[in-house]
């Protein structure tokens, strides 16, 4: 049996890795860790002198592997390539992304250290699986380095339209760097149909209808693994004695009203500020739903070091004062914005509370709130899910409301639909999603991929892994057999 090697920016918290605390992502990968005697290996979240001596330390029967980076390194890689850079262009925010060449350096020399310090824990047979867009090159960085074992690659996030990825300055090397992957996985059809049309307009490659793709002289296949929750899980916590506590208290203070519920990170992306518009504009358009309707908002603050990021918390708090303000009476507010964060337990039995659960990102790679709401829900007296069309999730999630976030009257409509739906079709539509969350669920996801994986044909030999070198545009900021995003 060979080991599984986890990589990814961070490492899941270990102080609190109770079942109530661990997010999907992580039971699902630790449950394939400990299986497998593997490794989990990433950014420590911590600052430090630079160096490619991880960290070692086993949990849970999994080691874990992890490197402190420099300050300049957080900077320049990790709020600067990867959240000032690829989060705003691969959710189209080309306004907000800065492209400047010391953040491509310091992505480039963080991908090398990850690399390097890899190279020393690998065995011949092991299997790694490379997570999210911090960590695109990191395959070609290990080709480079010699290494021949089978390399997947997830990607957690939307592929974005070409039409955008090209005012990328190395939108090329980025691209070619993932054909030194064996399998690179999307979470659904419309990322990876975004990502062929990349490579057949603009490296003039070969797509076959088996997933296999050619582009630089080089293949890889491609593949659609939607990521899944613990449906079951979560549907244990949402029962749960802490989850019933914070479902007594959110019921009783909306006793003869409808509460909706949005649970976000606070990111542009998750587009807090249309949903908060929308509310109004469902106030306005319906004034029955005056003193009947609110919404509360969980919304985690997230990436504070990033302008962009933390600029959208001085203009949520004047739009949601602002909105209170007009509508609020003396024993109602429209808008409960908590800008803090819950146990899961909490959150399980707050969406169990809520009448209607609203997702409405402007884009999102899958978005796990969408499941969780579904599957705290309870069986004989569901809520509603309203959900964005340009999350992933909506591919499959089809018996939701399925909303556009930009049009504030057709989530307003949305929202007055949900409240009134008749119980027969609320139980209809929510069996149908149940089902499905349950059956694609973490476990099957983690094991859909690393099947797919391990049946693809190995992407080098030894003896080409030594040939492979940068191409004449790369380099530059680089040099030597680096990857070449400076
Ligand atoms: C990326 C992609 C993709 C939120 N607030 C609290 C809390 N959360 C948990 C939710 C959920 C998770 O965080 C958020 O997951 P999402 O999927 O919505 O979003 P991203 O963080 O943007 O994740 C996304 C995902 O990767 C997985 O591939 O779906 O598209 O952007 O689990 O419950 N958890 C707790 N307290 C909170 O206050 N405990």
């Amino acid at each position: 049996m060979s080991r599984l090697i986890v990589v990814s920016n961070r490492v899941a918290a270990s102080e609190k890795a109770g079942a109530a605390s661990m997010g999907g992502l992580t039971m699902a990968l630790s449950d394939a860790l400990a299986f497998s005697d593997g490794v989990w290996f990433g950014w420590s979240g911590k600052t430090g002198p630079a160096t490619d001596r991880p960290d070692i330390r086993s949990q849970n029967g999994v080691t874990i592997a992890t490197l402190d980076l420099e300050a300049q390194d957080v900077s320049e890689y990790y709020n600067g390539f990867a959240n000032t850079v690829l989060w705003p262009l691969f959710h189209h925010r080309i306004d907000l992304a800065r492209y400047e060449r010391a953040f491509g350096d310091g992505y480039q020399r963080v991908n090398e250290r990850f690399a390097a310090a890899l190279c020393d824990l690998v065995r011949p047979d092991d299997v790694l699986w490379v997570h999210d867009y911090h960590l695109m090159p990191l395959a070609l960085a290990l080709r480079r380095r010699g290494l021949t074992n089978r390399i997947g690659f997830f990607l957690h996030i939307p592929w974005p339209a070409r039409e955008l990825l090209v005012t990328l300055p190395q939108h090329q090397a980025l691209v070619r760097s993932l054909f030194a992957y064996d399998l690179i996985g999307f979470q659904c059809e419309e990322w990876r149909r975004a990502f062929q049309a990349y490579v057949e307009i603009e490296a003039a490659g070969r797509v076959q209808s088996s997933g296999r793709i050619s582009a630089f002289g080089e293949s890889t296949t491609t593949g659609v693994f939607p990521i899944g929750i613990d449906a079951r899980g979560f549907a244990a916590i949402a029962a749960s004695p802490g989850a019933t506590r914070s479902y007594t208290r959110a019921a009783a203070t909306g006793v003869f009203r409808s509460m909706i519920i949005s649970v976000d990170r606070v990111d542009y992306a998750k587009g807090l500020e249309a949903r908060f518009m929308a509310i109004e504009r469902l106030l306005e358009t319906y004034p029955d739903m005056i003193e009947k309707a609110f919404l509360l908002q969980v919304a985690q603050p997230s990436r504070p070091e990033v302008r962009a990021f933390a600029e959208l918390h001085p203009r949520l708090d004047a739009l949601s004062g602002r909105i209170n303000g007009r509508f609020a009476t003396v024993d109602w507010t429209p808008i409960r914005y908590l800008n803090r964060s819950y146990g899961r337990d909490h959150l399980a039995g707050l969406y169990r509370a809520a009448r209607v659960g609203l997702v409405t990102p402007l884009r999102d790679g899958m978005n796990l709130v969408a499941k969780e709401y579904v599957a705290a829900q309870d069986p004989q007296d569901p809520g509603v899910l309203i959900l964005s069309r340009f999350a992933g999730a909506a591919e499959q999630m089809d018996q939701a409301l399925i909303v556009n976030p930009y049009s504030l009257e057709d989530v307003a409509d949305a929202i007055v639909r949900a409240i009134r739906m008749p119980k027969p079709e609320r139980i209809a539509r929510w069996r149908t999603m149940m089902d499905d969350i349950e059956r694609h669920d973490a476990a099957a996801w983690r094991s859909d991929f690393l099947r797919a994986l391990r049946s693809t044909t190995p992407q080098v030999s030894a003896a080409q892994a030594s040939v492979i070198k940068p191409s004449a545009t790369e380099g530059q900021g680089g040099g030597g057999s680096r990857v070449g995003f400076g």
